[in-house]
């Protein structure tokens, strides 16, 4: 092959920028490996933009996978990534149980974990590096202390009903865990349904539909697990003819966008916010991961409450 053709195509590669240094560029940056849960939720998808913008930044080559809520697929992309030799993998755990085999095999690739949003149960916790996410037994204890301050006043009995989350999740368990915590210490309450809706608005609308034909519309008030299915069972209520967020108050988990269109339309009470936009934080933990620096084993993501009086002046400011 004549020099001048090498020396054309040196050229020609220098301009296209896929000189040599490109290969090193690509050595540069930190191949992660992310399982997502699915986009179950509004919340999902402002979780899904926000990790993405963080991870797909210079310094990061992003191997995204969309789960489709199936363990099954998790299991399979992570081991994907371990056969694919990423740097670091980081995850949303659909459920809390059923990660230790799949763990251990990326300890034993010396891949470090990194656990996002979803915590989950394993034997050994230095199966991962760390956990982001929020603190769901919080938020379901902001939930049920709500609902005591808007029932100053109001004898009882008053009937609750329960969407919860996805069967066997973290936020499921924890959320649920958080508000009966609370709310079973008040007699004035009793929880006659509780039923999983499995976090999306379809299922929301379905479960509520049920409760209300079992209950014969004698329901009090509607705690969501999170605000999809929330904005589900509003459809339902209205449909049965009675005004959620006056006939049933409804107190959900999230603070989506929706959530505050529902308060500003009086037809939802209450969201506890639970902030899906922890990119910038994610990237900082992988860079220090992939760096080998020490990390806390806990990074808890910091959020408030919202009431429907609020929602005018909120929802411009909303980021998700
Ligand atoms: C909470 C997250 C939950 C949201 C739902 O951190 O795991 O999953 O509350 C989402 O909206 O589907």
């Amino acid at each position: 092959m004549g020099k001048s053709f090498l020396l054309g195509m040196m050229s020609l590669l220098v301009l296209c920028g896929c000189s040599p240094s490109g290969a090193d560029r690509q050595a540069d940056r930190i191949t992660v490996g992310f399982s997502q849960v699915g986009a179950e939720s509004e919340w999902r998808t402002a979780n899904t933009a926000s990790v993405r913008a963080a991870l797909e930044a210079p310094g990061f080559n992003l191997k995204f996978s969309d789960a489709q809520q199936k363990q099954e697929n998790q299991i399979k992309a992570l081991r994907s990534f371990i056969a694919q030799r990423v740097d670091v993998i980081a995850f949303s755990p659909v459920v809390e149980s059923g990660w230790e085999t799949v763990l251990r095999e990326a300890k034993a690739a010396r891949i470090p974990v990194v656990l996002t949003d979803r915590a989950v149960k394993v034997s050994d916790d230095s199966l991962y590096a760390t956990f982001i996410g929020s603190d769901f037994v919080e938020e379901g204890r902001k939930a049920a202390r709500w609902l005591l301050q808007d029932s100053e006043g109001k004898p009882g009995p008053m009937r609750v009903v329960e969407l919860q989350g996805t069967v066997g999740s973290a936020p499921a368990i924890d959320r649920m865990k958080g508000f009966h915590e609370i709310i079973d210490a008040d007699p004035r309450f009793r929880i006659v349904r509780s039923q999983s809706g499995d976090f999306t608005r379809a299922k929301g609308k379905e479960v509520m539909e049920a409760f209300l034909k079992a209950e014969d519309g004698k329901i009090d008030v509607l705690f969501a697990h999170n605000d999809d299915m929330a904005i589900g069972a509003i459809q339902a209520i209205e449909e049965a003819g009675l005004k959620p967020g006056q006939d049933i108050r409804i107190v959900s988990i999230d603070g989506v966008r929706g959530a505050f269109e529902a308060m500003k339309a009086g037809k939802l009470n209450a969201t506890v916010e639970c902030n899906p936009l922890f990119g910038p934080r994610l990237a900082e933990l992988v860079r220090d991961v992939h760096a080998g620096k020490p990390v806390p084993k806990r990074v808890v993501v910091e959020e408030g409450v919202f009431v429907a009086s609020q929602a005018a002046a909120e929802l411009p400011k909303r980021k998700y």
